[in-house]
């Protein structure tokens, strides 16, 4: 599985993206809110590599939590898949159960799903399907 992107949980986008962009040389592809997980998100891009940026965009959902337990920090890892429902039932098949019983939709219109960091060894997997896949 091709990794996608590194989700990183901020508490102030503006000044995260400004390191990754004027330090790290980082280009902003994509700004938008996704209501559906509560939270902004930018994806900023060099070489290849992906960073998305998450700060939540009240006090409830899976980021605001992760930021009142945690802090800012790596968040997620995000692996590009063909077919989420495949993908999907081929984890189930394995004995690792996604978090969701269907797809959501995620940043840029992605079809997303997530494995909880218990059953994978303490990193939060996510699987995500273009959208035009
Ligand atoms: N990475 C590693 N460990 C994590 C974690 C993460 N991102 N989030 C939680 N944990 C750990 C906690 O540290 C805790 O461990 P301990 O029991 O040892 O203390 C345990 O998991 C449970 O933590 P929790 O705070 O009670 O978290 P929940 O189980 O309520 O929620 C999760 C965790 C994965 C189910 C939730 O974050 C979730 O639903 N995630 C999927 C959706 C999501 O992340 N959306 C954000 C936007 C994504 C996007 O748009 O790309």
């Amino acid at each position: 599985m091709q990794l996608d992107h590194i989700g990183l949980a901020v508490q102030d986008i503006e000044n995260t993206s400004k390191f990754w962009s004027e330090a790290m040389g980082y280009q902003l592809l994509l700004e938008e809110d996704v209501p559906s997980m509560a939270v902004r998100v930018q994806k900023l891009a060099s070489h290849g590599t992906t960073i998305e940026l998450l700060q939540p965009t009240g006090n409830e959902g899976a980021i605001a939590k992760f930021l009142q337990k945690r802090g800012p920090g790596i968040h997620h890892l995000s692996f590009h898949i063909e077919n989420i429902e495949e993908a999907t039932a081929r984890f189930a098949a394995l004995g690792y159960t996604a978090l969701y019983p269907q797809p959501r939709v995620g940043a840029g219109g992605c079809l997303v799903n997530f494995f909880h960091p218990k059953d994978t060894h303490g990193v939060l997997i996510e699987i995500a399907q273009e959208p035009s896949a």
